[in-house]
């Protein structure tokens, strides 16, 4: 791990995006540590805050990780007429916990996130994000998705997989077998949204992702936001429906700026909703033709 940092700075190299990496000055390391799952860095950086890295690869910081988070949270909970019970596969830092338990209609959440590791140094060293795990309406599950699911069907309205990126342990998460587990554990008009990776770097992963989405459920669509310290800054998102009436480019819950406001959104609002559908044609051609 010692070589993830350099002369003060951490640099994030990965298979995944060959040929380049993100830099981000370290002030001081506040955590080190393998754990049963994946090599733990938590660090405090000269200008993005307090940075989390997952096996070498950055999951979040102070700085910007609103963003994915709120998006990942509200794009699906948005779209869904009443969503009251919803599942958080991963996730372990909290942040979209924290976003999720902003919804009124829901009423329940279970996170099931394998690695209690994460989670005890998110509430130590990420507390704005953390904040979730005090809610009222969370159940929290250490272990395995898959086993979860498999245990839990037809339980949930949304369900949200915030996973890392598809080498090592989260690999299985970006596979068929995992989205027709999800579509078992969702109720009859179920919403999922999933890390969707980017379409700067993956753009074949997501075709290859849609497709087999699309033979499992009616509508299928893909989004992104920008942020700044994931490769190529931003990240995807894909979002299926059971429903088939279901329209993810105009939210059926439209956020007034005084929601916005009380919900403390710095990201999400429902005009970037409808525009984080919107395609570079580059994208957008080699996903129409799925
Ligand atoms: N390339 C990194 C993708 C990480 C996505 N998950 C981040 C977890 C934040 N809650």
């Amino acid at each position: 791990m010692d070589s993830l940092i350099q002369e003060g700075w951490f640099r994030e190299t990965c298979s995944l995006w060959p040929g380049q990496a993100m830099s981000l000055q370290v002030e001081e390391i506040l955590y080190q540590k393998k754990s049963a799952f994946q090599d733990i860095l938590l660090f405090k950086s000269k200008t993005y805050g307090n940075v989390l890295v997952l096996d070498g690869v950055i999951q979040c910081t102070e700085r910007d990780e609103f963003s994915y988070q709120e998006m990942i949270a509200h794009l699906p909970l948005c779209c869904h007429p009443n969503p009251r019970k919803v599942l958080i596969i991963g996730g372990g830092d909290g942040g979209v916990l924290r976003e999720v338990v902003k919804h009124q209609s829901v009423e329940s959440v279970v996170q099931c996130e394998i690695d209690e590791e994460v989670i005890s140094v998110s509430k130590k060293f990420l507390p704005s994000m953390a904040v979730g795990y005090s809610s009222p309406k969370l159940t929290l599950h250490v272990g395995d998705g898959f086993e979860f699911m498999k245990q839990n069907q037809e339980a949930f309205d949304v369900i949200i997989t915030d996973s890392s990126d598809p080498v090592g342990p989260a690999e299985s998460l970006f596979k068929e077998s995992y989205y027709q587990l999800m579509k078992a554990a969702l109720r009859e008009n179920g919403i999922l949204c999933c890390q969707g990776e980017c379409q700067w770097l993956h753009l074949q992963l997501i075709k290859e992702m849609r497709r087999f989405c699309k033979s499992l459920f009616p509508v299928v669509e893909y989004a992104y936001c920008t942020i700044p310290t994931y490769p190529s800054g931003q990240i995807g998102f894909m979002l299926c429906s059971k429903t088939p009436t279901t329209n993810f480019h105009e939210p059926v819950q439209e956020l007034s700026q005084e929601q916005v406001d009380k919900m403390k959104l710095k990201y999400y609002n429902s005009n970037i909703h409808r525009a984080a559908f919107v395609l570079p044609e580059f994208a957008r051609k080699v996903l129409s033709d799925v």
